[in-house]
């Protein structure tokens, strides 16, 4: 049985997890205030917590290919009264976020997981986590959001998001991290091609075996490449990658569509390979 040890919790990875997106950056909301967006991102929680979501993912900065950074105490002004809110939730908080200082304070105010789409390279980062419980999504990215889609190029882009990971994994576990605290992330639309993304998802398998995967695909471009569906129209081609996700290891789907992705889950252990779950 494969553990995450995540700030709280002890999560069982031995059966497929869903991970809900809570956004909090200011291009997801009409600009209505900060008051406004912290209550939406509360029903947003609360209802995919009743829909049965076994993680949650607060991410105050934009990282879609094009995304401008911005500042450390705008993120923490989205994302601590959040984060307090929910303090005592059934279910494992996680912060999307780079930055070492929101790092230590989303820590301080009760986050369990830090996901961390820049693979903890910045300056200070693996320092800011290495003493803490919460578990570390280390993610492969290459570049920076906003030019990271400028024709990527790589000889194995496999090997060379093993190794990127497995390099991480290291510098982490030097600094005293154990490994049932990190996650994978090949980190699909990140610096990525259709092809590259392709080649990572059916080598998913070989790199699950190194450390339990995460794996967000919900909605992106690459869904939208292979089915020729706009954003808004991209629920089927997100469901079905999800399930070939969890069939071929992955341990946790980040998504945006919780209900649904829930459902598919179920199907997947009533009529699936091993059998009902
Ligand atoms: C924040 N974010 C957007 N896409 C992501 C992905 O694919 N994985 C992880 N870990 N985080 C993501």
């Amino acid at each position: 049985m494969r553990w995450l040890q995540a700030g709280r919790f002890r999560l069982d990875l031995s059966a497929p997890k869903v991970m809900g997106i809570v956004n909090l950056t200011e291009d997801s909301f009409s600009g209505d205030g900060l008051g406004a967006q912290r209550d939406r991102a509360l029903r947003q929680a609360e209802a995919f917590i009743a829909a049965g979501v076994d993680l949650l993912d607060l991410g105050a900065e934009s990282t879609r290919p094009g995304a401008e950074q911005v500042p450390a105490e705008l993120e923490l002004e989205r994302l601590l009264p959040v984060l307090e809110a929910l303090r005592g939730a059934p279910v494992p908080l996680s912060v999307d976020t780079m930055k070492p200082e929101v790092m230590r304070e989303v820590l301080r105010a009760g986050a369990d997981l830090i996901n961390d789409v820049n693979g903890f390279r910045a300056p200070g980062a693996i320092e800011a986590v290495a003493g803490s419980g919460c578990a570390l999504c280390v993610m492969h990215m290459k570049g920076e959001p906003r030019t990271m889609q400028h024709s990527p190029v790589y000889e194995d882009v496999v090997a060379e998001v093993e190794a990127f990971l497995a390099q991480r994994t290291a510098a982490l576990c030097a600094a005293g991290v154990a490994r049932e605290r990190i996650l994978w992330d090949p980190g699909f639309g990140f610096g990525k091609t259709l092809e590259h993304n392709a080649a990572l998802f059916r080598a998913l398998p070989r790199l699950a075996a190194h450390q339990p995967l995460l794996v967000g695909v919900s909605r992106k471009t690459m869904i939208g490449q292979i089915t020729g569906r706009p954003v808004g129209e991209r629920l089927a081609g997100s469901l079905a990658a999800a399930v070939l996700a969890w069939t071929n290891g992955a341990a946790i789907v980040r998504v945006h569509d919780v209900a649904a992705t829930v459902d598919a889950r179920a199907i997947l252990r009533a009529l699936g390979p091993s059998g009902p779950v």
